[in-house]
């Protein structure tokens, strides 16, 4: 049995910066400690808990805002030369995620959840991957049709734009279930066709080495164009290209005859690089539309770990070129693709501390803020691997977490840590609350980062009474290291002494 008892949460600014002037002095030579000043990860989460009573100006939580939507001021696109523009022919860049495969994970796919992004992520479009010949694909399950049209209908009522994509994988090539892919698109074009906020992607990824674009998805594409056309005459379609859309050079060399058409590049940005991006260039020379329609910075097996650098450089190159994106995936597998952790509640506000490295990447790639959060804690998910934390003597904490159900606790000497690269980011700052049960005068908490070789002091965090939240600034020398990694050590006297801490995450700026 622990011998110590909580105390309860002291938030209040006056405590904080007394906390500071506390701090401060004891600091040395190392960076200064400073209050919270960066919001929380999510701008649009409502406060938790605070006792500021709302200001007198500000407008009721509930007052809906009516100003016009995305696609409301947008209205319908079309694509000119390579690019996609608005109906007053200005360029657009749509940025967005995927869902995964949806008859499993549409139930995560709420208004709620799409509001969430369209509000704090900026996001502009979703795409519905409905699977083709899965167990539970359309194939051999058209009711997944049901989910297909909810998400349609939740796109359209918040303004955002769709695509819907018939998601072929392992049926390699779209001739397999032509008839189907028809007879869908028909039908969903007959429903929608006359929404802006419409576009249809007819064949996810055609793959193997006998899918050819002149033999396979051109054929393939000849039948379905058509049968769109019929209902909706004029929103954008986005074709696949051979090896997992990814020939888009093939394509360029022979395109199709439809206006407002433009051609899938998918990219994963452990797997490709600068290859891809020279298709895309003599593509786009070549007067070929490309849509990213789908992207991961993982592997292109969907796992693996998030690469900052290479997926930095990818939306860069696309952003520069105004060339919409779209993110594996909005899924809560454990996977490096998926956006969100586990146990998330999909109807509620979320912040950024619900999301995964990848997912915390994709928002601000999105969102296209020169601000990012490279990693936050997930002690939620009560998984200390699938927030990728090392650790020593540390375990979680349920009785009295600073937020939520759970936060960390961690034992003398232990440690929590977690690497991510710091690459291409500066500005580092470590956010953290932190919390004694049972600390002792000369009790302190230790933040440390790795250069790849040793472990570099940042400064100790007295003994507190109550929760405290604060930012750590990390050295400038933080930046630009493979190996980085962050430490958290409870330097405590007592084996029974235990350092709280909650809502941990690394703030930086995208250099
Ligand atoms: C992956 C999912 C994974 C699923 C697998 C097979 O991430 O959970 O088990 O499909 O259904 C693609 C595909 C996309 C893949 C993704 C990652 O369009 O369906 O999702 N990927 O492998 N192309 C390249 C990568």
């Amino acid at each position: 049995m622990r011998q110590y008892r909580f105390r309860t949460k002291t938030l209040l600014w006056a405590l904080i910066l007394s906390m500071i002037l506390l701090i401060l002095p004891g600091c040395g030579e190392t960076p200064p400690v400073v209050v919270s000043e960066t919001p929380p990860p999510s701008q649009s989460a409502a406060p938790e808990e605070t006792s500021d009573p709302p200001e007198a100006t500000q407008p009721a939580e509930t007052t809906p805002e009516p100003g016009p939507t995305f696609v409301g001021l947008n209205g319908n696109l079309r694509v000119e030369g390579v690019q996609l523009v608005n109906e007053a022919g200005d360029p657009v860049q749509l940025k967005g995620v995927s869902s995964s495969e949806v008859a499993s994970f549409g139930y995560l796919v709420t208004y709620e959840a799409l509001k969430n992004m369209r509000d704090d992520w900026d996001l502009t479009v979703f795409r519905i991957a409905m699977y083709t010949e899965d167990a539970t694909g359309y194939v051999r399950n058209p009711g997944v049709m049901e989910t297909v049209t909810r998400i349609i209908d939740h796109c359209i009522d918040l303004g955002i734009y769709v695509i819907i994509d018939w998601h072929i994988l392992y049926d390699n090539t779209p001739l397999k279930y032509k008839d189907h892919a028809v007879e869908f698109f028909y039908e969903i074009s007959a429903l929608y066709g006359d929404y802006p906020n419409i576009i249809y992607e007819i064949c996810n990824e055609p793959n193997g080495p006998d899918t050819t674009w002149e033999g396979h998805i051109k054929p393939y594409a000849e039948e379905v164009i058509p049968a769109i056309r019929q209902n909706d005459p004029d929103n954008i379609i986005i074709v696949g290209t051979p090896t997992w859309s990814q020939d888009v050079d093939i394509a360029a060399d022979d395109p199709l005859p439809w206006d407002n058409l433009m051609y899938a590049l998918h990219f994963y940005a452990g797997s490709h690089g600068q290859p891809l991006r020279d298709k895309i260039d003599y593509a786009l020379s070549r007067g070929l539309p490309i849509f990213v329609s789908e992207w991961g910075s993982c592997l292109n097996t969907g796992d693996g770990p998030t690469f900052h650098e290479e997926s930095m450089e990818w939306i860069k190159y696309l952003d520069e070129r105004m060339i919409s994106h779209v993110n594996w995936a909005f899924s809560v597998k454990q996977e490096g693709a998926s956006i969100l952790r586990q146990k998330i509640d999909v109807k509620a506000k979320w912040t950024d501390i619900d999301l995964t490295e990848g997912g915390l990447f994709a928002k601000y790639a999105i969102k296209g803020t020169k601000e990012t959060v490279l990693f936050a804690d997930g002690f939620e998910t009560k998984t200390f691997s699938h927030g990728k934390w090392k650790r020593d003597n540390a375990t979680y904490e349920t009785e009295n977490p600073y937020k939520g159900d759970y936060g960390a606790s961690i034992g003398k000497d232990g440690f929590l840590e977690r690497a991510v690269t710091s690459v291409p980011y500066e500005n580092l700052k470590l956010h953290l609350a932190y919390n004694f049960a049972g600390g002792k005068p000369g009790d302190t908490v230790k933040i440390d980062w790795f250069n790849g070789t040793d472990y570099v002091p940042v400064t100790e965090l007295p003994l507190v009474e109550g929760w405290t939240e604060l930012d750590v600034e990390l050295p400038d020398s933080a930046s630009g290291i493979r190996d980085f990694s962050v430490r958290i050590t409870a330097a405590v006297a007592d084996e029974e002494t235990r350092v709280l801490v909650d809502e941990v995450w690394l703030a930086a700026e995208k250099k």
